[in-house]
């Protein structure tokens, strides 16, 4: 099947690569500082389901504009054959090695996207260069990818694409999401008519594989979260064991698997959207930085002071402070910070109620400590934007983007978790998932599950419309 094809074309230096790198979100594309990084034309196919859909074909840059354009002015066989003729007779001339390379895909019947850093001013070279695209007659479209913000000659750029091209569009490689990657492919449909309806396929398919991946975080948004709230550690004990080490192993070893949970599911969300170079390091005081059962963590998402009054034992706990279980003759010292979590009394004591009636219980044997599963249900809530964060972060990086000393200092992040803007019936979807994970009800069951996904799904599908 034929699929459209198009060649990103452009001066040295102007973003050509990484524009295509946004596009095809391959991070794998060489995009450098240096101009005359890209030397040969290299076409990125895009699969979908490991079928092809679209091409983008990265060129080298324009080196003797003014000279191509006055021998296609100067051409008088048949117009059709122009690109074709020009490659031809300059194919073995290294003046014109990097013109016959960026023009090998054009002759090669692709589409043209055209790309100019708009914060610099327009030049004569230009000039050259879009006339040399009109006269190849192929479908084209310009677009300004502005590689500061410095100064702005966007207008001027446009009032020159007018007069050479079909379409015209911003599209900044550095910033562009989804939602303006579709617009991009949108209004390349302008371009020729006869394109429109492959085109719409193209979108459609990137449209249907987007929600297809976001279906997929759920499900493994979902698995983490229930492994997590359900997750216990638990130890036999003897008169002889030394239960405050042991409690403080547990501590250890609960946080530890909790964390790595997280950890695997980051990482299956970072694959799910093709980031190679890409990870969130954040900055100091960012959420995702701070340690899971931090106070700070419970903070910035956004809890509020009832709520993190509701956690005071894990603050407490963390700060220090110590809860005498007296009946048992235990003290918590630092597994305090658990005792919230875990809600303190009965989740230690797995199963017996020996506590209280037989102080001396625990050495009796086949005694267990236990830590879990959580009682805290505001736990859920930070898992959960924590998650999401690092979705939102993941979905918005683009892949022409190389700069990553840039993203530390960066003050746009989301102080506040998502589940803060939730609504009283989605809390309420939110505490029966919880109940039900934890083991605390059986009610609801199969609903329970399925509203949950739902919300879950319609949360990402809203951050994907941001
Ligand atoms: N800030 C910012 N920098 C950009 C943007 N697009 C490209 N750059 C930077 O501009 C430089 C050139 O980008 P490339 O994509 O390699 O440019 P190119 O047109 O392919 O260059 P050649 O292959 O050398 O012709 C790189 O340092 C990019 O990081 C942008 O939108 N914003
Ligand atoms: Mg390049």
């Amino acid at each position: 099947m034929m699929i459209p094809q198009f060649a990103v074309l452009g001066h040295p230096n102007e973003g050509k690569s990484s524009v295509v790198s946004t596009l095809t979100e391959d991070d794998q594309i060489k995009v450098s500082r240096i101009p005359g990084e890209t030397i040969v034309s290299k076409r990125y196919t895009v699969r979908i389901d490991g079928n092809e859909i679209i091409r983008f074909v990265d060129t080298p840059g324009f080196q003797v504009p003014r000279q191509t354009l006055a021998w296609f002015k100067a051409f008088d066989g048949d117009p059709e054959q122009l690109v074709d003729r020009f490659i031809d007779a300059h194919k073995n001339d290294p003046f014109f090695a990097d013109e016959c390379e960026l023009l090998g895909p054009v002759a090669g019947g692709a589409g043209i996207i055209y790309v100019v850093d708009g914060s610099r001013p327009v030049r004569d070279d230009d000039l050259a260069e879009m006339e040399i695209l009109r006269l190849t007659g192929r479908p084209r479209m310009a677009i300004v990818n502005s590689k500061t913000d410095e100064k702005d000659y966007t207008s001027d750029w446009k009032n020159e694409f007018r007069k050479h091209f079909n379409a015209i569009r911003v599209f900044n490689s550095n910033t562009a999401n989804f939602t303006e990657r579709i617009k991009m492919l949108e209004s390349l449909k302008a371009i020729d008519q006869e394109w429109e309806p492959m085109l719409s396929n193209v979108i459609l398919a990137f449209k249907k594989d987007w929600l297809k991946r976001n279906r997929l975080v759920t499900a493994c948004m979902i698995e983490t979260l229930e492994k997590s709230l359900s997750f216990f550690v638990s130890e036999t004990i003897t008169a002889s064991s030394n239960k405050e080490k042991i409690i403080e192993a547990l501590n250890e070893k609960y946080q530890a698997d909790i964390k790595k949970f997280e950890k695997q599911m980051f990482s299956k969300i970072r694959t799910l959207f093709k980031h190679h170079l890409f990870e969130v390091h954040l900055p100091e005081y960012s959420i995702l930085s701070h340690d899971l059962f931090s106070k700070q963590t419970w903070e910035l998402l956004g809890l509020t002071k009832e709520q993190l009054a509701a956690t005071g034992a894990i603050i407490g706990g963390t700060m220090g402070a110590v809860i005498d279980t007296a009946a048992a003759g235990i003290t918590f010292g630092v597994f305090t910070a658990i005792g919230g979590i875990l809600g303190a009394g009965s989740a230690l004591f797995g199963g017996k109620k020996m506590a209280k009636t037989k102080p001396a219980g625990i050495g009796l044997g086949g005694d267990k400590l236990k830590l879990g599963p959580t009682k805290d249900f505001q736990f859920l809530y930070i898992l959960m934007d924590r998650a999401l964060i690092y979705y939102s972060y993941m979905i918005n990086r683009p892949h022409g983007r190389r700069d990553l000393a840039e993203l530390t200092g960066k003050t746009d992040i989301k102080k506040k978790g998502y589940s803060t803007d939730f609504t009283t019936a989605q809390r309420n979807i939110c505490a029966k998932f919880f109940k039900t994970v934890t083991g605390r009800s059986f009610a609801g069951g199969k609903k329970t599950m399925s509203d949950f996904e739902e919300l879950v799904e319609s949360v990402l599908n809203e951050i994907s419309r941001e």
